[in-house]
């Protein structure tokens, strides 16, 4: 019997362990696949939009929009677009939903895959930030917790390979939070140029010493039992 609960006692630490390190935070439209679309579709469902000459969606394959198109994609059918031309440099941002609040000590791993459009020159893009921005309430002014500025890829090509890492300090515990897709256009001399967003994901894991006392805590309640 007090094997029995030992072994119970055991199973449930090891599932509240997993339940802890289980830190995928869902993100609503994370692959660009709403709405389903043949075309370019201004706009992006849970996602608000600002700035640019045109955000939204677009399948792979396709022509228009600003002259060009991705002939991959990492994830579906569907990516994310930002388009800004000649005469409109105001900074692209594409904000996802609110996604919850920060746990201080959690480490907040962001990935999305950033596309360069077709047609374009490959200097002059500017510059591109994934970010997690942050505020105290949850209709409050959102402001930027940790950014990545992210190396775009060749034309035409897709790159996941840089990641945002963000270890929340306590002095943002209970923030809100939510996911910038930043492009600040250098304003280079040329017409249209195009940023490609698609697969986004966000995973948090507990601060090692959460785990490392979920594990002493385990071990006294064990000790505890055996000597009962
Ligand atoms: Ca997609």
């Amino acid at each position: 019997m007090r094997n029995l609960s030992i072994l119970a006692c055991a199973l449930g630490i090891g599932l509240l362990a997993v339940h802890v390190q289980a830190g995928i935070i869902p993100v609503p439209n994370p692959s660009f696949e709403s709405p389903s679309t043949d075309v370019y579709v201004g706009g992006i469902p849970d996602w608000t939009t600002s700035g640019g000459r045109d955000v939204g969606v677009c399948p792979v394959g396709v022509s228009g929009g600003a002259g060009g198109s991705m002939s991959t994609v990492p994830d579906g059918n569907q990516y994310a677009y930002t388009l800004c031309d000649r005469g409109n440099w105001s900074p692209t941002d594409i904000q996802s939903a609110v996604l919850g609040q920060i746990q201080a000590g959690d480490t907040y791993t962001l990935n999305v895959s950033v596309g360069t459009l077709g047609n374009k020159k490959d200097t002059a893009i500017g510059t591109v930030l994934i970010r997690l921005l942050g505020a105290d309430t949850q209709d409050g002014a959102y402001a930027e917790l940790a950014s990545q500025a992210i190396t775009p890829p060749a034309k035409d090509a897709w790159d996941s390979t840089q990641p945002l890492v963000y270890t929340a300090p306590a002095g943002d515990a209970g923030k809100y939070f939510k996911i910038s897709l930043y492009w600040e256009y250098s304003g280079g001399n040329y017409q249209d140029s195009g940023i490609e967003w698609d697969n986004v994901q966000l995973i948090s894991v507990p601060e090692p010493v959460t785990l490392a006392m979920l594990a002493v805590g385990g071990l006294a309640v064990l000790r505890r039992r055996r000597a009962a």
